[in-house]
């Protein structure tokens, strides 16, 4: 059977423990085949981002029909877009595709920099019928959908979506133990994956890696389901095996996750 191919469309942290950098990684963790379209560059580092360029429209149209000329795109990963016109041009190409799409809402580096322009932020939500899933974080989806922790009220947004979503990383105790809970809404049912919580700012590119992780494995074809507990796990275990590098937010470890991750899996 050949290699699947996944593309990411996302932009660029040049300390490489986030954005494109961190998705080529996942997916080389999961032994499927990388493409990436950039929208922005970033100059950045663990300690946050200090500038950032704009791919032109027409640039970004050419590197994702570049792709998709030449390859079958198994499963598409939608990250950082940042502004208006980078959101219009993706959901266009977006739009006819009849692949599994995993969007992560990116809002804000996990070092607290603005990675979307405030201008953009409603125009996000017109990507939600084109895509498989999104994944935002407790921020996100409160500035996106409403949603607030424990108010079954504001559910009633996401119910409406036309895609499923999970919300990442509530910190909650189980057992007298604190677990880092993901939440899956789809079709109006919940489903619940945790894994321990790890008390570290060890955290850079974990939102870019476990969008990546969940479209990989969709790729796969895993179910939805399969591929976000996978990519939970996998997310646990890089965060476990850090390098611990930079003077921030260390970049997690995606070669040594998707080792332990396929060893268990076999
Ligand atoms: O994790 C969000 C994210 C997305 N894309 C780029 C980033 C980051 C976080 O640092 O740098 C390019």
């Amino acid at each position: 059977m050949s290699i699947k191919v996944v593309l990411t469309i996302a932009g660029s942290d040049c300390s490489g423990g986030a954005g494109i950098q961190a998705d080529l990684k996942t997916f080389e963790a999961f032994g499927v085949f990388g493409t990436s379209a950039l929208t922005v560059l970033t100059a950045q580092n663990t300690q946050g981002v200090t500038d950032i360029l704009e791919v032109t429209s027409s640039f970004i149209q050419a590197q994702l029909n570049a792709i998709l000329d030449d390859f079958d795109v198994a499963a598409i990963k939608i990250g950082m877009l940042y502004s208006n016109d980078i959101i219009d041009v993706v959901r266009e190409f977006i739009k006819d595709l009849n692949i599994p799409i995993v969007f992560d809402p990116v809002f804000i580096s996990k070092a607290g920099s603005k990675l979307l322009s405030d201008d953009a932020k409603q125009n996000l939500r017109t990507l939600f019928p084109y895509v498989t899933i999104t994944t935002p974080n407790l921020f996100e989806a409160k500035e996106l959908l409403g949603y607030e922790f424990a108010n079954s009220d504001s559910l009633e947004t996401i119910f409406e979506l036309p895609c499923a979503v999970v919300i990442k990383n509530h910190i909650q105790e189980i057992n007298d133990h604190k677990r880092s809970v993901d939440t899956l809404y789809i079709k109006r049912e919940k489903f619940i994956f945790d894994t321990p919580y790890q008390d570290t700012t060890a955290t850079h590119g974990t939102g870019c890696s476990f969008s990546s992780a969940i479209a990989s494995n969709l790729a796969l074809g895993k179910s939805l389901q399969e591929s976000i507990q996978i990519a939970k796990k996998f997310i646990y275990l890089a965060i476990k095996n850090s390098p611990n590098i930079g003077n921030g937010t260390s970049p997690i470890a995606h070669k040594i996750a998707g080792e332990i991750c396929h060893i268990k899996e076999n």
